[in-house]
């Protein structure tokens, strides 16, 4: 049987007084989206002075987005904002055929996809339960196919719904415990690299990080053009002369708007970063929203309290830049280096950099 990609249908408010790279912003969700294997079929943009607290949009645009997306067929309506549950359940009621779901749920899907060892399965999971747990509506629909599938649809009545909330409940303390025991466990191993000087490389999803990682430890990590290809860390020795050597990690990339209980869940896998001396942070050289993607690093790294450690901007891929473009990004950030993991440039100035913080160690 010929299997059709499901169809989603974008929804981008811009709200007046935000201060965010507008079409940038969509254009990473469509990028998020066609990660999740879905067609983006088209987007709805429009110009807000308030949120609405029923529907994010007017009530009038809201049935209007609906209509749309059923004469075109789709199956996802998708918001580049996050609704709250309150919100999704008033869409459902509005066609309980079409699947509702935000920049959150969008984020949560991927990690849930890529998720491969048991740390970061545990991790995904239990972010992703608490998400949907104020968002409940048809729950055995969603237990029926053993937490698959993703998006709600509004259904049934609330008895069933309150049998699944426990039995979600019940899942979400077991995760924890089971969490509880994975940081017991990375405490003790993380206690051995004290005596080490450790740096980690952090930044946004996608720009490289992996990718230097491999070409600094040769270490055998994944490396793909696809957001959140990283979900773990993984540590390796990285000589720096002299018989000296560090522990160099690469561990998960980070979003805009990353969830909040993603960023919980995942402390484990992120305690490396916190327990660093020197944070590599890596940013795209050829990126278009370098400055939002700073200060998206930034408060990522705030909420995981390691904004204090210090740090050294790297600018990866160079390769894809024209003279003027390294000129300004060498005036904006006068303290920067400049490399290309997968063309081997300049590696060693980040080597030569690990060495100055080193000495002072
Ligand atoms: N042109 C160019 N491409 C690069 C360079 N470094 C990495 N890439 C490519 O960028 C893509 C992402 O690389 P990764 O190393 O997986 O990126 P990452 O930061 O680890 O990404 P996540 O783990 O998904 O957050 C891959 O297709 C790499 O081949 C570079 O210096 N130049
Ligand atoms: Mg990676």
């Amino acid at each position: 049987m010929h299997s059709r990609k499901e169809k989603a249908l974008l929804v981008a408010p811009r709200i007046w007084n935000r201060n965010k790279n507008y079409n940038h912003s969509i254009e990473e969700l469509s990028l998020l989206v066609n990660t999740l294997g879905l067609d983006v079929s088209g987007t709805i943009k429009q110009n807000l002075k308030n949120i609405n607290s029923s529907y994010f949009v007017g009530s009038g645009k809201a049935k209007q987005i609906v209509e749309q997306a059923t004469a075109l067929k789709i199956d996802y309506i998708i918001f580049d904002e996050d609704l709250t549950p309150v919100q999704i359940k008033n869409f459902q009621k509005l066609n309980k055929n079409l699947k509702f779901i935000d920049r959150s749920g969008v984020i949560l899907e991927i990690f849930y996809n890529n998720a491969k060892s048991k740390e970061s399965k545990t991790q995904v999971e239990l972010a992703r339960l608490q998400y949907q747990l104020p968002r409940l509506t048809r729950m055995w629909t969603h237990l029926e196919r053993q937490m698959g599938g993703f998006g709600t649809r509004a259904g049934a009545g609330e008895t069933q719904i309150e049998v699944d909330r426990r039995i979600l409940r019940k899942r979400i303390s077991l995760l924890k415990k089971r969490l509880k025991r994975i940081d017991s466990e990375r405490e003790v191993q993380s206690k051995k690299r004290k005596n080490f000087f450790r740096t980690s490389l952090v930044g946004y999803t996608n720009v490289g990080k992996s990718s230097l990682m491999k070409s600094l430890t040769k270490s055998d990590v994944v490396i793909k053009n696809q957001l959140f290809a990283t979900l773990d860390t993984t540590v390796r020795r990285l000589f720096i002369g002299e018989s000296n050597y560090i522990l160099l990690s690469d561990t998960v990339g980070f979003i805009r708007n990353l969830p909040n209980n993603l960023i919980a869940s995942f402390k484990s896998t992120l305690q490396e970063v916190v327990d660093s001396n020197l944070l590599l942070i890596i940013l795209d050289a050829n990126s278009s929203d370098l400055y939002n993607e700073i200060d998206t690093i930034q408060s990522v790294l705030t909420e995981i309290r390691a904004e204090k450690i210090p740090y050294q901007y790297v600018f990866n891929k160079i390769d894809l830049v024209d003279e003027d473009k390294i000129k300004y990004l060498k005036n904006s950030f006068p303290e920067s280096i400049m490399v290309s993991a997968t063309r081997s440039l300049q590696l060693s100035d980040i080597k030569a950099t690990i060495k100055e913080h080193y000495k002072k160690f």
